[in-house]
């Protein structure tokens, strides 16, 4: 056995890990505590990254389906030739927007894998680029679009007094703007010992809530209403900055009259939270001098996702928390020298509204993965399945399972179906595989060399631990041997990048053509990174490379003659939070509102089909134990969940964590129509409930896949049949 210093590359935490090995196999994987960043910290996920790599369902040669149906190994030669012709053959009959591209949550995790794949795409010159980014919080994008954006950078977690996360559980989902994604527990304990105030707004008690001054557990769906009524009060006791917005922003007092009806009374009854902590928890982030409001899935995928987001960024600059003129702020970066913050607005820039639109009547949102933008991921299955010369007729997914993770499942099936081409990237046989013409079978993240960059201020590198079994291949050389096949011209590091939010930390790579045969992974590597010295710094420190803290000081804005505005009160904001009010009124029909949720056991659906993680086997409904005592049922019966859309069946769990009337459950589970949901692995698609052509947010076409209304019904273990639901009075 050996034992080797590496990183752990299933999510974004990029945490320190020492791993075992015997005979060319990891078997062990334990957190590195001497790792500069992550200090000791993992998860079961992480920790469990053997059962994944080792699994006896692991696909380790690429696949075809023949026509009856099953699939047959192939060499990567042969996949190769054959897709690069059929490809080349629809190309030239119906053009590049007859083909699509799908990028999955593992798209972003091999470093190499994005701007390669990226290269390739560009050079086929298709609109077609769809991402679960859409079906995320995409309405923060809509909200920098319409509002504008300031850069002269956020305040962050680490210098804040006060802090308040809405609708997002860090503990679990290491993800918000503004914190570091490492040690979660950690940071927060010595940022709260340090004296810093914490707001939650959740419908559950979680374990962020938990560490809160504030928890605030909403009525889910309301937050518009419960921040419109913060706003109120910020204003009403004096507790904006016109120091900032006054310099910064315009229609001001619009929003200010706009919200004046709002008052925590007004909200109290809608969001069914006490009036005096809405007014406290608004008091407290207002006297507060430096901390941001963010919201994330929770809000951004109920009924009003833009109007969220877009109160929430009106909240932080109504309050000034951005760093400001002359202000001291620390601009450590791993790669260069960055150029010194701005004091800078960029005005609002709608860029769906220009260029060029989808013949469904959609325009182009900002994209990490092409320069063009990307359309919403709910548009996929219109895009394939509606008729017209550009219909898309081919498509690769990388990385991803659009069939479970896009709302309306079955849409997403017949959609799958009807391509002529489908050609899938993942080491499982997900939902979507099973639909597929090709499956490639990739490396997994100990197999290959990488190297991964933590918002400009940590950096690792690890060579491969162990050798690529079977066939599998790193995910760039594919899309690098396809292009080549292709006869494509690639180039690396074009196109200009959007540059806003996370999209700006992923390295775009060294310009230039990308001929020839593929290099070494090493070679690769340098080319992404595009900085001479950067891979030689992160080998040098096995443990992870955090540069030396470097002040700056933030410059006025570029050109002082030009000062756009942040406009805080765009024309749809008004229309949107009367359609937030018709939807939450009409929710009433249904009984129960049920909540998107994170689970630690699982990213998104990768380990699902991990034993050692799920010890029930499938993802269960979480259900409060009052509520569960009103059906007459205990936690493990089964129950059947309908929307107007669909009825999913799962087994119940008891969680008084839950506010009383609120159901959750994790996506990213289920399997196609032919499966028993109760079976271990398997498990209920969520997305089966959901629907993309009901009420949607605008521009993103996002529909309600949170706050969603739902009955819920017991179905005994021997009848499958749901009973009518007898109304709650
Ligand atoms: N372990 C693990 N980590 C993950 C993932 C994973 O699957 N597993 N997924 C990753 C991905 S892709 C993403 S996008 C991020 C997401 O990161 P987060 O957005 O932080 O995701 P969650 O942890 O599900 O937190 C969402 C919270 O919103 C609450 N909520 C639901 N509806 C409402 C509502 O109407 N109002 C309010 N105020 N709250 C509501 C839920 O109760 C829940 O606690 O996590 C990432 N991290
Ligand atoms: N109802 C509902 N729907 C949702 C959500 C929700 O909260 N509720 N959340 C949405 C969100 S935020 C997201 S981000 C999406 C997720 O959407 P997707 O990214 O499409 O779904 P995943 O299940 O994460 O798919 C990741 C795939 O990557 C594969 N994989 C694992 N390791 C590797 C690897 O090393 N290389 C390659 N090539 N593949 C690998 C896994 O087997 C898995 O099939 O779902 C969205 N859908
Ligand atoms: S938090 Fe867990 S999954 Fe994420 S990098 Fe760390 S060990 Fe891996
Ligand atoms: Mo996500």
């Amino acid at each position: 056995m050996s034992t080797h210093v590496s990183y752990c590359r299933l999510c974004p935490a990029i945490c320190g890990t020492l791993v075992d090995v015997t005979d060319d196999k990891i078997v062990r994987v334990r957190a590195d505590t001497t790792n500069v960043s992550s200090a000791g910290y993992s998860c079961v996920k992480g920790r469990n990254a053997p059962a994944a790599h080792n699994h006896q369902d692991r696909i380790l040669h690429h696949l075809r389906r023949r026509s009856d149906g099953e699939f047959e190994r192939i060499s990567l030669q042969t996949a190769i030739d054959e897709i690069g012709e059929r490809l080349t053959a629809i190309l030239a009959e119906t053009g590049p927007e007859s083909v699509g591209s799908y990028w999955g949550t593992y798209s972003w995790r091999a470093t190499a894998t994005l701007p390669i794949a990226k290269a390739w795409w560009e050079a086929i010159g298709s609109h077609k680029t769809f991402s679960p980014i859409t079906i995320d919080q995409a309405s923060k994008t809509v909200s920098y679009g319409r509002t504008g954006a300031y850069v002269g950078g956020p305040h962050r977690l680490e210098d804040a007094d006060v802090w308040m996360e809405v609708g997002g559980n860090q503990l679990v989902s290491l993800q918000s703007a503004g914190w570091s994604n490492t040690n979660p527990t950690v940071n927060l304990r010595d940022q709260r010992k340090r004296g810093l105030q914490l707001i939650v707004v959740d419908p559950r008690r979680t374990e962020l809530a938990k560490s809160a001054d504030i928890h605030l557990q909403v009525r889910p769906g309301t937050d518009a209403v419960l921040l419109s009524a913060f706003l109120h009060v910020i204003f009403a006791e004096g507790l904006d900055r016109p120091e900032f917005w006054g310099r910064y922003a315009r229609n001001v007092d619009v929003l200010r009259r706009y919200v004046q009806d709002i008052t925590p009374a007004v909200a109290a009854k809608i969001c069914d939270v006490p009036e005096e902590a809405i007014s406290a928890a608004a008091i407290m982030f207002g006297k507060g001098r430096r901390g941001m409001a963010n919201g994330h899935t929770g809000t951004d995928m109920g009924p009003g996702g833009n109007p969220c987001e877009h109160l929430l960024g009106a909240i932080n600059i109504i309050c000034g928390r951005f760093a400001v003129e002359g202000e001291q702020v620390n601009a450590a970066t791993l790669t260069g020298q960055a150029a010194a913050p701005r004091a800078q607005v960029i005005g609002p820039f709608r860029k769906w509204e220009s260029g060029w639109q989808s013949r469904l009547g959609y325009g182009l949102l900002p994209s990490p993965h092409s320069h063009f933008g990307e359309l919403p991921a709910t548009l996929l299955a219109e895009e394939i399945l509606a008729p017209g010369q550009d219909r898309v007729r081919a498509l690769f997914s990388i990385g991803g399972n659009p069939i479970n993770a896009i709302p309306d499942t079955r849409r997403q099936v017949e959609a799958i179906a009807a391509l002529e081409l489908m050609v899938t990237i993942d080491p499982f046989m997900t939902e979507t595989a099973r639909l597929a013409d090709y499956i490639i079978a990739p490396t997994m993240m100990y197999e290959r060399a990488d190297f991964n960059i933590l918002n400009g201020t940590f950096g690792i590198y690890s060579d491969p631990i162990v050798p690529a079994p079977g066939e599998t291949v790193d995910e760039w050389e594919f899309f690098w041997r396809l292009g080549r096949a292709q006869r494509l011209d690639m180039r690396l590091g074009e196109g200009k990048s959007d540059g806003i939010g996370a999209f700006a930390a992923i390295p775009r790579g060294r310009p230039g053509e990308l001929s020839g045969e593929p290099p070494s992974s090493d070679v690769v590597l340098e080319l992404i990174a595009d900085d001479d010295q950067l891979l030689e710094q992160l080998k040098k420190h096995p443990t992870g490379y955090a540069p030396p803290p470097r002040s700056v000081t933030v410059l006025g804005p570029l050109d002082a003659g030009r000062q756009d505005h942040l406009d805080l009160f765009p024309p749809e904001f008004p229309e949107e939070m009367g359609e937030l009010r018709r939807i939450l009124d009409d929710s009433a029909r249904r009984q129960y509102r049920l909540v998107v949720r994170r689970a630690k056991e699982t990213f998104n659906g990768t380990g699902k089909n991990l034993a050692e993680l799920n010890k029930g086997g499938t993802n269960p409904l979480h259900i409060h134990p009052g509520d569960l005592a009103e059906l007459g049922l205990v936690s493990g019966d089964r129950v059947a969940i309908s929307s107007d859309h669909g009825t999913v069946k799962a087994v119940t769990r008891s969680d008084d964590s839950l506010r009383p009337g609120v159901v959750a459950m994790t996506h990213g589970w289920g399997g196609l129509a032919d499966e028993d949901p109760f079976t271990p692995g398997v498990g209920a698609n969520v997305n089966n409930l959901t629907s993309t052509r009901g009420p949607s947010q605008q521009v993103l076409r996002m529909p309600i896949m949170s706050a969603l209304p739902v009955d819920i019904v017991p179905i005994g273990d021997a009848s499958d049949a749901p009973r009518d639901a007898a109304p709650k009075a």
